[in-house]
Parts: C-alpha cells; structure tokens; sequence
C-alpha cells in the first residue's frame, strides 16, 4: 500500500530538499507539498502543492482529508535570529502549527509525524562540549523555549495517547539550492556565496564561536532514517540529539581559502552573538547512533568542496 505524505513548509531551506527527496522515494503524486505561498521551485510542478496556512487547524485537516493522509513533516517555523525580533508570532506558529498536527494524530487522522527540533532547546547553563542526549536545558531564545515545550508536548502525545511523532534536534544546516532564513548558523551557507561572489565576508559571530553543523544531505538522510526506522527503535519520543561536524567561522574560512586562497574574513559580532554563545559547541549524539543507526557523510572539507562546486555553477 502507497504512502501518502503531507510536508508543510516545502518551499523552506530543509522543506525543498526533502520534498524531493521523498518524492523519489514515495513517487511524485504521493508526496503534497505545501507552504504559505507557492515557490519556484521545480517540485511545485512535479507533484501535487497546497497553499497551506500552517497556523490553521481547519485548512491542514481538509488537505489530509483530501489525500487521505499518512505521514505530515511539519517543516514550518520562526528560526533563531527572527523569532526575537516577533516573539509574540514565533512562539503561536512554533506552537500552533505542532498542536494541529498533534491532534490531528491523537484524532486518528494521520499516523506518523516528523516534528524539526534543533540544538537551539539548550541553554548558557547547559555542558556546551558533547553536549548529552539529557542534560540541563534552559533556552533563552523564543525559538530555543518553543522548541524545548515542543519537544515535551511531543513525548507527552506519545505517552498518553500513543502518537508516533518523531524528531531531530537540528544542528546548523548547510545547502546551496535554497537559502535558509533567519538563524543564526546561517552565516555557515552565506558565508560560501560571498567567497565566490566578492572573495570576502563579514561575520555576525566572532572568529572563535564554535557551533555544531551539518551538511543537508545528512540532514535529510537523518530524516528519512528516523521516519524509516521500526517504530521500536525509536526510543526517544522528544528529539535526539544529531551531530556531524563542528567548527569556528575562522575554521571554516580557512577550509574555503583552500579553493579560494584570495578569501578574507572580517568579524563584526551582532545581537546572533549572544544566541551563539547561548548553545552547544558540540553534540554528542550516541543515542542516534545506537537506536536508529545514525551516521554522517560529510565535513567540513568535503562539505566545503561540495558547496564551492555547485554554488560556482548556480551564481
Ligand atoms: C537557527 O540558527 O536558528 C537554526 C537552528 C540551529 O535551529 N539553524
């Protein structure tokens, strides 16, 4: 019997890669794709799209009815850096748009969830090196407080009323087809399309801020893995820790004036620099590991060469 997903937020950074990722594995017409408006992408025309207001409970039911829906990834959200400009909006779509699905599930109207968390649940009091899988966690960003309540109101609806929602605690994502917006690690994909356009950068972090990454194809694999997996394996119903590699804005600087030795980088630290400072260096991701095999294919210097090569083509 088919599959039919629903991803809310298809037209975002992680949103349009697995689109098409799961459209190759579930078949084009069993993989909707939704967001607040249509985008450009070349998916919105090779599959079913639905305008979808993630923050309207009566607008996603009627696309689940209509497809008869198993699965929902619900990809939409405030990142970091905006959500503290609009905390009020940040905090109702965070959280409204994960209820809807929650209940959704709980209704018996979908049977599987995949709900994004991010490295952003941990705070300033958290161990920042190999950050454990359970450990103090006092966010201090709008995003990082919606996350952790998210993550609790996941395992919550998985105790009591046995719904199968899985998740990810994202580090900082890396990928050259669509921009990301508004986060905080997102210097780590601008920072490769300046190189090639205007051969420098300036930093909104400072040179030292070591934060945890990923390259988005192990992003999307991690997705796909954990979705995939029995459900038996999946032993944590809040989020698992993901790690793949971690590094400074000078690391990664000097990883890129290995292709482009004329790269220069400047640092001029702005409000991002307290988030930064806020979460984890590192992770320590054994439990991903263990339950569900997890493991990662790309660092920094093949993520590097990887980025240079396919922006070069695209700019
Ligand atoms: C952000 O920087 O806000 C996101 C995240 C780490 O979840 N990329």
């Amino acid at each position: 019997m088919n599959t039919t997903i629903l991803i809310i937020g298809a037209c975002g950074q992680i949103g349009s890669e697995l689109t098409v990722k799961l459209r190759q594995i579930y078949g084009n017409d069993n993989v909707i794709a939704s967001d607040i408006r249509k985008g450009n992408q070349e998916f919105v025309s090779t599959g079913p799209f639905e305008v979808v207001n993630a923050m309207d409970f009566n607008q996603i039911e009627e696309v689940v009815e209509k497809y008869q829906v198993d699965e929902v990834y619900l990809m939409a959200a405030l990142l970091s850096a905006t959500a503290e400009k609009n905390p009020a909006f940040a905090w109702d779509l965070n959280m409204n748009s994960l209820f809807h699905i929650l209940n959704l599930a709980k209704a018996g109207k979908i049977k599987k969830i995949f709900w994004p968390s991010s490295i952003a649940v941990f705070g300033p009091t958290t161990p920042r090196i190999d950050t454990p899988q359970y450990t103090v966690m006092e966010p201090s960003t709008v995003y990082g407080i919606s996350k952790q309540t998210g993550e609790r109101w996941c395992e919550y609806y998985s105790q009591k009323y046995g719904v199968d929602v899985r998740s990810i605690r994202y580090p900082g994502l890396i990928s050259w087809t669509t921009p990301p917006g508004g986060g905080t690690t997102d210097y780590a994909v601008d920072i490769y399309y300046k190189a090639l356009e205007d051969k420098k950068y300036t930093c909104f972090l400072s040179e030292e801020t070591a934060l945890p990454m990923m390259y988005m194809d192990d992003a999307i694999k991690a997705t796909v893995s954990i979705m995939q997996a029995p459900a038996e394996e999946v032993k944590i119903r809040s989020s698992y820790n993901l790690s793949a590699m971690s590094f400074t804005p000078k690391e990664i600087a000097a990883a890129i004036q290995k292709h482009i030795p004329e790269f220069t980088i400047g640092y001029e630290p702005d409000f991002r620099q307290a988030i930064a400072d806020s979460w984890p260096a590192s992770i320590d991701d054994t439990s991903a590991r263990q339950d569900w095999g997890w493991q990662h294919d790309f660092d920094l210097e093949k993520m590097t060469a990887v980025m240079l090569e396919n922006l070069s083509k695209k700019l």
